[in-house]
């Protein structure tokens, strides 16, 4: 079967960027055999919404061809440049189409907003992460499947390095039920070291390494910030990167981190604070963390909106979105063996 989109949840993303986008979030079934069919899934993705969005993005050519390594599997990101910005990709996985995405800023898309606002296109529930990959949680080394240790952190910053961290700061909690602000006393109080590691989904784990770490559901506890028993929360950073994470597990598992090592956090690795969520992939771990949104619904954030998974459970190997689950029956697609 070619590779087909299905169905599209689409919204407008007024968080995850410093520019509101436009994310549609596609099912797609069947496979591709060749890039000339990738890039026709792609269009078949454009067409779906033009017709239902009245998009008027035209591609831009020549289209670019992306292919990223992530752990021992190979994943191909097709990428469709749009006229007037933003892009449309399909993320494949030997030969199976795991993933189709359109990201466009809301005003490269002419009466996107008002379309959305109409029900153009129907709007699907926020995704519920399905467990995918059944693998041996830990290796025969003791890391996770498909991540290996190296002894130094790697410093990822998409929206450049900030020039130094600010002396005086505090967190902005936005909630439906309020505004709190979680103050640097609030947090390190109740921040004690913690031997915690980082696995980021490319493949590398640092630690356990010494984290000044405050649990997050206790500072917004004590902070009265008013949650619901279930949703999201969005974390951003000073300079616009942002990452989702489904709160009952943030609010249990992800911490507040000021320092490092014995010492203060270094800038490069988050100062003044940093969320870190072991559990979850390292791209989950905002760094210069400046605001937290508790959400009702599922929303993307930076490497969300690319195609990475909404939860990111490292035990259960949840990197990119999966949409077919009946892709991981092929036998393209079974795990490798173990070494
Ligand atoms: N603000 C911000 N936080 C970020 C990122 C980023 O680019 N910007 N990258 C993420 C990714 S992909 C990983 S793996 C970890 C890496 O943390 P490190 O730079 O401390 O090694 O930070 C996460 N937090
Ligand atoms: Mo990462």
């Amino acid at each position: 079967m070619p590779a087909e989109v299905t169905g599209c949840r689409v919204y407008v993303n007024t968080l995850a960027e410093a520019r509101p986008v436009v994310v549609a979030d596609c099912a797609a079934a069947g496979t591709v055999d060749s890039r000339g069919e990738a890039l026709k899934a792609l269009q078949g993705l454009l067409g779906l919404l033009s017709r239902e969005l009245s998009l008027r993005l035209e591609p831009e050519g020549p289209e670019s061809y992306e292919a990223e390594p992530l752990a021992r599997r190979r994943y191909t990101v097709h990428i469709l440049r749009l006229r007037g910005g933003g892009e449309a990709r399909l993320v494949e996985a030997r030969g199976g189409v795991l993933a189709a995405a359109l990201v466009a800023p809301l005003d490269a898309v002419p009466g996107a907003r008002e379309a959305l606002a109409g029900g153009a296109v129907e709007v699907g529930e926020a995704p519920r992460p399905p467990v995918l990959l059944r693998r041996p949680i830990l290796e025969p080394d003791g890391e996770p499947a498909g991540q290996g240790r190296i002894p130094r952190f790697v410093t990822y910053a998409v929206e450049g390095l900030p020039a130094r961290a600010p002396r005086a700061w505090e967190i902005l909690v936005h909630t439906p039920g309020g505004r709190r602000r979680l103050g640097q006393e609030l947090i390190e109080e109740r921040a004690g070291w913690r031997l915690l590691y980082l696995h980021c989904v490319t493949g590398w784990s640092v630690g356990p390494r010494k984290w000044l770490a405050a649990p997050l559901g206790e500072v917004l506890r004590a902070a009265r910030a008013p949650l619901p028993g279930d949703g999201w929360l969005l974390a951003r950073s000073a300079g616009g990167y942002s990452a989702v994470l489904p709160l009952p597990l943030a609010l249990e598992a992800a911490y507040l981190a000021v320092g490092l090592e014995e010492g203060p956090l270094p800038l490069e690795r988050g100062a003044p604070v940093r969320l870190l969520a072991p559990t979850l992939y390292g791209w989950k771990s905002v760094k210069w963390l400046r605001e937290i949104h508790v959400l009702e619904s599922y929303v993307d954030g930076y490497w969300e909106a690319r195609g990475y998974h909404e939860r990111g459970l490292v035990a259960a190997e949840e990197r990119f979105k999966l949409r077919n689950p009946g892709l991981l029956e092929d036998h393209a697609l079974k795990p490798p063996e173990p070494r």
